[in-house]
């Protein structure tokens, strides 16, 4: 008896340290079938119970069912940790990456073009100007003869066009505005807009001149505006739109519908007024043309000229934005490589 339950305890110290030491599910259960089945030999021991007295039958068979309970209690508890490692290990190896990087949005640019339309009417605005759009196909009757430019004056020549039909062409300046303008107002209200927009002309193309370019033309009529109110607006424009150092200059020139006539130069934005390649050596950049709007041009469009005066100038888009920007060629504007967008973009 002794002996027997010797055994037992050896039996029991044997499988609970296998079963510590157990490194899988597989080896856990070879450990079962050498100790719990039913051919194991814990059951064989049972089977010296009949050999045993009466007295010690009680406290062996307790021996061996203490054993096989704390050996089941055991397995089961290294059987369930086994199997919860294992089903960690396999949600680790499959967890789905739902992370897919997206698709990257293209976030486009605006064009040095509208970037200078927006400013320019922003600028304006503030002043109370009012914007209108004019039209890209104009008469002859509106781009000329209204503007004091009859048939066969010499002035059409700079101009020479595309023409669409004998009466209609591609407008040649947004002057034409000016027309719609006045007669929109019937003579008696006054007037304070600005009008961009595309114009056209058989010019050569070269690094400031295009067949295709902008103007943004400005026209303001009331009792008594003079040519200090324009050389104000637009002294108050070219420091808004250059800086505070900007200075405005009029050379004396001719429009047939403005008399005086001047162009307008600001100091180059590049050099400060000394002189540089951008400005020829001059200190300054032509910006556009401008003057008091012709008494006949008023009485054409339904303005006394007795009553009412005005001024009016037309800028270049595309020459505001060279200077702006830095863009050295005007052509770049109209060849459509998307490298000049990005470029621009990123200075
Ligand atoms: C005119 O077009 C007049 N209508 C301006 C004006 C308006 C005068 C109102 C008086 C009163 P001019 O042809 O100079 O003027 O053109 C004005 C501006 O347009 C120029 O200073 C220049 O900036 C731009 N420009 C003219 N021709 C071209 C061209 N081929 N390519 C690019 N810009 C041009």
């Amino acid at each position: 008896m002794a002996n027997a339950i010797e055994r037992v305890i050896e039996i029991r110290e044997k499988a609970l340290g296998e079963i510590k030491e157990a490194e899988n599910l597989e080896g856990l259960t070879a450990i079962k079938n050498i100790y719990l089945a039913k051919k194991s030999e814990l059951t064989a021991l049972m089977g010296l119970m009949k050999e045993l007295r009466a007295e010690e039958k009680g406290s062996f068979g307790k021996a061996i069912n203490d054993t096989k309970a704390a050996i089941q209690e055991a397995w089961a508890k290294k059987a369930a940790e086994m199997e919860k490692r294992k089903l960690q290990a396999q949600l680790e190896k499959e967890t789905i990456d739902i992370s897919l990087p997206g698709e990257t949005a293209n976030v486009g640019h605006i064009n040095p073009y509208y970037v200078i339309i927006d400013e320019v009417s922003d600028i304006f605005a503030g002043m109370g100007f009012e914007i209108v759009e004019g039209r890209d196909v104009e008469t002859d009757h509106y781009n000329f003869e209204l503007l004091n430019v009859p048939q066969d004056h010499p002035a059409r020549d700079m101009q020479d066009t595309f023409y669409i039909s004998e009466t209609e062409l591609l407008r040649t300046q947004t002057s034409a505005a000016q027309a719609h303008t006045m007669l929109s107002k019937g003579g008696t209200e006054p007037i304070k807009m600005i009008c961009p927009g595309k114009t056209y002309r058989r010019d050569e193309d070269d690094m400031t001149h295009s067949h295709q370019f902008s103007q943004i033309e400005g026209l303001v009529v009331a009792p008594g505006v003079s040519l200090a109110d324009l050389k104000g607006t637009l002294e108050l424009f070219v420091k808004k739109m250059f800086g505070e150092k900007r200075e405005v200059r009029f050379r004396s020139s001719f429009f047939p519908f403005t008399e005086p006539s001047v162009e307008v130069d600001a100091s180059c934005s590049n050099c400060g007024g000394k002189g540089c390649n951008m400005c020829k050596g001059t200190g300054w950049i032509e910006i556009g043309g401008a003057g008091e709007v012709h008494p006949n041009v008023l009485r054409m469009c339904g303005y006394n000229p007795d009553e009412y005066s005005g001024f009016a100038f037309g800028v270049g888009v595309e020459r505001i934005a060279m200077l702006r920007f830095g863009i050295d060629d005007i052509r770049r504007f109209y060849t459509n490589d998307i490298r000049f967008i990005k470029d621009f973009n990123a200075k």
